[in-house]
């Protein structure tokens, strides 16, 4: 497959996406995010791909939202088309059922942090930085930036970074929660490798049900969420995975997930 918005690489388990627009400061337009979803068709078809990593190209940005340049000429008809693209796209990554890794390595702006905020994890680059512009545009982050960022951080920190527009550092994010971990520019390739080992080397079946406990009980009710816990274990239960673990478990060895 040609791309010629990102560049694409598969290296074992991981599905490597590079945002390929650094004259434009990696931002999201159209083309990138229709490009994105044919990542995502791979990502979902292939049970032999268990991770998803995500980077901007360039020393600059990971990405510094929509695109500005494109937006000026949109009707609102095509503005809205615009939105559900990005936001059913940012919505398919969160709940395709493999994890995704967001890798910081600049300005994460706009669409961009919530690009990084619909992966399941961040990693950021000590040079990263991160912030909603949108309120000084006379806009308001419409990829899901006012409900996953309160999720995440709580609603005050949020706040704070919605109403006030300003960028703040990888350190501070880290701080707040917001990513998972903070690397110096020269060791974050090995800290990106680390932890995709680490996950690639878990049951695929256990993450798929872990991601769903987590979206889909996050939005119900102590008692319902218990109950959603329960069956998703039961259906863990009578896996080749589970199987697999606990034989290995006994056996004293690592254990060889197929991810059925
Ligand atoms: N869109 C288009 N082009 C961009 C963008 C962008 N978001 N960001 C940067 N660029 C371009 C610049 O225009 C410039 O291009 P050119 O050389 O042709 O003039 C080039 O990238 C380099 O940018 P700068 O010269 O500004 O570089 P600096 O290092 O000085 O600054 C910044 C880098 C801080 C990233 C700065 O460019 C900036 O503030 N960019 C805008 C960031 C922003 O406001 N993002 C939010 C966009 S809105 C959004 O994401 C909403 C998402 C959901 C709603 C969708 C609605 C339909």
């Amino acid at each position: 497959m040609n791309y010629s918005y990102l560049i694409v690489q598969e290296e074992g388990s991981v599905l490597s996406v590079v945002l390929n627009r650094p004259k434009a400061m990696n931002a999201l337009n159209n083309g990138l995010l229709s490009e994105f979803n044919l990542v995502l068709d791979q990502f979902e078809r292939d049970p032999g791909i268990r991770l998803l990593v995500i980077t901007g190209e360039g020393e600059k940005a990971f990405c510094a939202g929509a695109d500005i340049k494109e937006l000026v000429e949109l009707s609102a008809l095509e503005m809205k088309a615009f939105l559900s693209l990005g936001q059913r796209t940012f919505r398919r990554l969160e709940t395709i059922g493999k994890p995704s890794i967001a890798v910081v390595n600049g300005v994460a702006l706009g669409g961009g942090f919530e690009l990084s905020l619909a992966c399941s994890l961040r990693i950021a680059s000590e040079t990263a930085s991160f912030g909603l512009p949108e309120v000084r545009l006379g806009m308001i982050p419409g990829y899901g930036g006012t409900q996953r960022l309160p999720r995440i951080t709580g609603k005050g920190k949020a706040l704070e970074l919605l109403l006030t527009g300003k960028r703040i550092s990888a350190e501070e994010a880290y701080q707040e929660r917001i990513v998972n971990v903070v690397a110096a520019r020269d060791t974050l390739q090995t800290e990106v490798e680390q932890w995709s080992e680490t996950i690639c080397r878990n049951s695929p079946v256990s993450i798929r049900m872990i991601m769903e406990a987590v979206d889909v009980g996050s939005h119900l009710s102590m008692d319902n969420a218990l109950a959603l816990e329960t069956n998703l274990d039961a259906l863990a239960a009578d896996s080749n995975d589970k199987r697999e673990g606990f034989a290995a478990f006994l056996e004293k060895r690592n254990p060889i997930f197929e991810g059925k």
